[in-house]
């Protein structure tokens, strides 16, 4: 069977008390959850020089990698090219043996003992252990979550334990969906939200690395994937 998977089409902000109050306004709250998240990568960062984010959050793992299609930008108005400046998107993978095997292909080294195999338990974690696998980041965040309802987008204020403060907008699409009509959809809610169209604005992760993981921070910075 194919594996479904879906992008996530993200913009970060930075939630003043104004962008809340208009928040609150103008979306449903549906709910407040917390997680804790543990990233993994080899001792030589080969995920995430590679932007690749292998990550598991509340028992389950996930794998965020950037899309193979890249779209043509002739076409598009100046609007268009600052929206999808100011956006990512993401292609994630949920589904264990997908992930694991999007990994192997990455080390180009398959693992002898792979056929022998049986189908590993879900807790099994030696799969780690033999790709070399270690946790170079974690945190807890308790993230509020509002819809604006009739477009499918997303908007999560999160709060990390390590003090940073960040909000997301955010659409999910089919991959090879329409990521320009999502850009759309998450300039017009940030419009919505009076955001400054210039913002660029830091990630949790960005800021984790920069502070607990200088070495590994500079590392995607030079290879410009942060
Ligand atoms: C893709 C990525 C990372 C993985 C974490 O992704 P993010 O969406 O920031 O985390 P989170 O907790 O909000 O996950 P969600 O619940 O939305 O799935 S860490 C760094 N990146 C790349 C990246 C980038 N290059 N630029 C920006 C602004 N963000 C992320």
């Amino acid at each position: 069977l194919p594996v479904k998977m879906s992008v996530e089409v993200e913009r970060k902000f930075l939630c003043s008390d104004g962008t809340l109050k208009i928040l609150e306004e103008i979306a449903v709250c549906m709910g407040q959850q917390q997680f804790h998240d543990q990233y993994f990568d080899t001792p030589e960062f080969e995920l995430t020089l590679r932007d690749m984010w292998l990550r598991k959050r509340k028992g389950c793992w996930e794998l965020k990698c950037p899309t193979a299609t890249v779209n043509g930008t002739e076409d598009r108005s100046a609007e268009q090219s600052l929206a999808a400046a100011l956006c990512t998107h993401y292609k994630e993978i949920t589904n264990l043996p997908e992930i694991q095997q999007r990994v192997e292909e990455v080390f180009k080294k398959t693992c002898e003992d792979r056929e022998s195999e049986t189908a590993p338990s879900l807790g099994d974690e030696s799969w780690l252990c033999r790709m070399n696998l270690v946790c170079f980041a974690e945190y807890v965040t308790v993230r509020r979550s509002f819809t604006l309802g009739d477009e499918g987008v997303q908007i999560d204020l999160d709060q990390a334990d390590f003090g940073y403060h960040v909000g997301e907008i955010e659409v999910l699409i089919p991959e090879g969906g329409d990521v320009q009509s999502a850009q759309e959809k998450i300039r017009n809610a940030a419009h919505k939200l009076g955001l400054s169209e210039h913002e660029r604005v830091e990630g949790k992760m960005n800021v984790y690395l920069k502070r607990y993981q200088p070495e590994h921070y500079a590392k995607l910075l030079s290879a410009h994937v942060l």
